[in-house]
């Protein structure tokens, strides 16, 4: 399995979070993808660079003026004489209109995230370009002919929607890799999404479709971010009436019951007979990660790498959370090992 990396995502560093009411230095940190690369490379995966795809690829699942706004908005900040780490100062709530973006920057900001989590930098453009690419050129290499392949993205993506950013994403790596697959002879596309969070951008963006599925394990929102989606009665709607399958989990889930949910989630995946998988891959489910409150440990992440092998399709890993940042490149070699010895999918086109 090839490993697509940019060192590109560095340039998303120093930006702060309100955390629990403090503000701080963000979780979603550069260290993270570096330790990652390190477990790979000591691995033995080989590591290859993202292709130059057009930033037209981003419309496929983007709204253009959410891309805009992302694109220029560090350029509008400093222009008011500011420096620093963007975040937003109020959200349209239920009684605030929501049909109308502020021109201001702080108005748009408030417009296109819904958290202030997800700090806006110098070089966030930058880097969430790179990893965007790294997803799509991940789901390439699988359209012509490698088995699995894994896309080392930061910042992640599955928090992203077609026209909003926040919970450390700006664009949905995962949806834009399902959405090429798609383009790319693929009829029918699953998501599944193991980050301890639910991926409500994914959610969202496929939300009426019946040509890709959606299904996450994730802590209930009850009280764990995003809160405002991921329950079990979200099942899609439209044509994709029953393309969402939401299995959210209790705080202090371990193997035992986070391996009877897998097999839910890679059962309904199989009744969805589709062509190939994309794996949101999140470790923040890991039993020391500092922001979350699932008890999986390091040796949980090979059996999860095997079932999700099991599922025997081509499929595209591409990495959302993790925080617990000593284990995080243990905890993803760990998955990406015990896949790329059990996978026993054909490889498309031979
Ligand atoms: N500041 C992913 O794992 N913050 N995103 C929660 C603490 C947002 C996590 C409250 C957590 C987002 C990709
Ligand atoms: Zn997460």
């Amino acid at each position: 399995m090839r490993v697509v990396y940019s060192p590109l995502h560095a340039r998303h560093d120093g930006g702060v979070e309100l955390h629990r009411g403090a503000l701080l230095p963000s979780f979603e940190s550069p260290v993270r993808a570096q330790f990652i690369l390190e477990a790979l490379q000591r691995g033995g995966f080989t590591i290859v660079p993202p292709r130059d795809i057009p930033e037209t690829r981003l419309l496929s699942v983007h709204d253009a003026e959410f891309v805009e706004f992302l694109r220029g908005a560090y350029a509008r900040w400093t222009d008011r004489g500011r420096d620093g780490s963007m975040l937003p100062s109020g959200f349209p709530a239920r009684g605030l209109r929501q049909d109308h973006r502020p021109s201001g920057i702080h108005g748009s900001m408030g417009y296109y995230t819904f958290d202030a989590s997800t700090p806006i930098v110098a070089g966030t453009w930058v880097a969430a370009l790179a990893a965007a690419r790294c997803a799509m050129t991940a789901a390439a290499l699988v359209t012509e002919g490698d088995s699995a392949a894994y896309a080392l993205c930061r910042p992640p993506g599955h928090h992203a929607g077609r026209s909003f950013y926040g919970g450390y994403c700006y664009l949905n790596n995962a949806a834009l890799a399902a959405q090429y697959l798609r383009d790319h002879g693929c009829a029918r596309v699953a998501v599944l999404d193991v980050d301890y969070h639910h991926g409500n951008g994914t959610q969202e963006i496929f939300w009426e479709r019946d040509d890709v599925l959606f299904v996450s394990l994730h802590a209930t929102p009850e009280s764990e971010y995003p809160y405002f989606l991921g329950y079990a009665d979200e099942r899609g709607a439209g044509p994709g009436d029953g393309c969402t399958l939401n299995l959210p989990l209790p705080l202090g889930t371990g193997w035992q019951e986070y391996r009877a949910a897998l097999d839910v989630a890679l059962a309904a995946i199989g009744r969805f007979t589709p062509d190939a998988l994309v794996v949101s891959l999140g470790v923040d489910t890991f039993e020391a990660d500092p922001i979350s409150a699932f008890k999986l440990t390091v040796p949980d992440y090979a059996r999860l790498g095997a079932g999700l092998a099991a599922a025997g399709l081509p499929t595209v890993l591409v990495q959302e959370g993790g925080y617990a940042v000593a284990e995080i490149g243990d905890n993803v070699a760990g998955v990406l090992a015990a896949f790329a010895e059990r996978q026993t999918a054909t490889p498309r086109n031979t």
